[in-house]
């Protein structure tokens, strides 16, 4: 029996998979609402597919618990946030999950480690922790990192076929993680030591948090040379060995956006290029202002109360708002004189900022000047409503001519 701990974006999805493939599988969070909800068989967060893998799931052997129960199998997938001011990993989420399994563990049991953590945690943070217990108990406990690979929008696809890496101390401990993972993943899986699948997981989010600044910088050098960004990187993109990606109103998420400061936190002298990368996609938000500023003023507006921002999430098609540009925006925006801008997103239903709006007629009656900050497919399958307004699409979404661009 799998006992997945942490219920959140990663670990629901792993559990239900896990138990679709026919394997018994409990789910714990400490959020008793969670458990509840998930008891009533209600989702807590949408994502696509996850609505007919949570069929399947429930079909098969699965339960909610709050608590850890006895197994020999965890897979741990709590966050793991980090310090704003030192850039340096908490791993307190991952060290709580590990301390309420340890107790109830069977002798030899195997922990796997989702989370995202910084190179060296394992071992600075998590190792110390399992030892520590083990010298007490006098029970064995082996622990591994299999971090994720998932890309929110397409989780429940991803897992399946996305190659996945496994970190174990020994060969023995990799194989039975691999064989797990196995029941369900078609992707190749590389086995691995624990110390390396630490490093290549926070590699491959900071390569891609490098090439979107690389575009975004593309983007400002553009908006000075006022030239079209996109078709600047539309053509070289046809050269077979260049592939920039798109630039935007900003990195969110609580990967691409947070990772990279994991190895500036412990490596703060070797890490210019990383550093200066996120300083790029942080400054997007700013960025996006100031272009909300040049279109207002030429076309005579002054009323920021008819600025509407659409979108609120982090990216297209999911309802995570962590670390969202328009959020950003919105904060920056606390130290300009500046207030009173509309926000609206189909996929957030809370009320979450000032001014927002839960319905796009209402939204749109509201504004002449509309910023398009995330493409969600609502407003893509509504163009046509968009008729008469300015436009400042962030997103290069907007089919038609005469709309701004970065
Ligand atoms: N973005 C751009 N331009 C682009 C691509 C993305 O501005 O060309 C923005 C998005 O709008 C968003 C942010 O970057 O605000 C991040 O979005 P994303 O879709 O690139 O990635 P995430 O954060 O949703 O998921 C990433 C994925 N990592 C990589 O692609 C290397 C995913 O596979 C990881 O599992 C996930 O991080 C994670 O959990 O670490």
């Amino acid at each position: 029996m799998i006992n997945v701990i942490g219920l959140g974006y990663i670990g629901l999805p792993t559990a239900l998979m896990l138990a679709a493939h026919d394997n018994e599988v409990v789910g714990t969070d400490i959020k008793k609402e969670i458990v509840d909800n998930l008891k009533g068989k209600k989702l807590t967060f949408e994502e696509q597919g996850m609505e007919e893998l949570f069929k399947t799931a429930l079909s098969k052997k699965i339960r909610f618990e709050t608590a850890p129960v006895a197994t020999d199998f965890y897979i741990i997938t709590t966050p793991t946030p980090y310090d704003a001011k030192t850039k340096k990993i908490d791993c307190s989420y991952v060290i709580n999950a590990l301390k309420s399994v340890l107790p109830v563990a069977l002798e030899h049991a195997v922990i796997v480690v989702e989370s995202t953590v910084s190179p060296g945690s394992m071992d600075n943070f998590i190792r110390p922790v399992v030892e520590e217990y083990m010298s007490n108990s006098g029970k064995t406990i082996h622990l591994a990192h299999a971090p994720e690979r998932i890309i929110p929008g397409n989780m429940v696809h991803e897992l399946l076929t996305n190659a996945r890496t496994i970190g174990a101390d020994d060969e023995t401990v990799g194989e039975k993680v691999k064989q797990i993972y196995t029941s369900f993943c078609q992707g190749e899986i590389s086995l691995t030591d624990i110390k390396t699948a630490e490093m290549t997981k926070v590699v491959e989010n900071t390569f891609r948090d490098i090439n979107i600044a690389f575009a975004n910088e593309l983007a400002k050098i553009c908006r000075e040379a006022n030239m079209n960004v996109h078709e600047v990187i539309r053509i070289a993109n046809k050269h077979p060995r260049v592939n920039i990606l798109s630039p935007g109103p900003g990195v969110g998420g609580h990967c691409i956006s947070v990772d990279p400061w994991f190895l500036v936190g412990e490596y703060p002298y070797l890490t210019k290029l990383i550093y200066q990368a996120r300083q790029i996609n942080d400054s997007m938000p700013e960025f996006v202002l100031r272009r909300i500023g040049e279109i207002m003023e030429k076309h005579d507006l002054h009323d920021f109360s008819r600025v509407g921002l659409y979108g609120l999430t982090y990216k297209e098609n999911v309802d995570d708002i962590r670390e969202s540009p328009t959020l950003q925006l919105l904060e920056s925006m606390k130290n300009h004189l500046a207030t009173g801008l509309k926000v609206y997103d189909p996929m957030v239903k809370r009320e979450l900022v000032q001014n927002q709006y839960h319905d796009l007629d209402a939204f749109l009656k509201d504004v002449d000047l509309l910023v398009l900050m995330v493409g969600h497919d609502e407003i893509k399958k509504n163009f046509s409503k968009l008729n008469g307004k300015i436009i400042l699409d962030t997103r290069n979404i907007f089919p038609l001519e005469g709309c701004y661009t970065l």
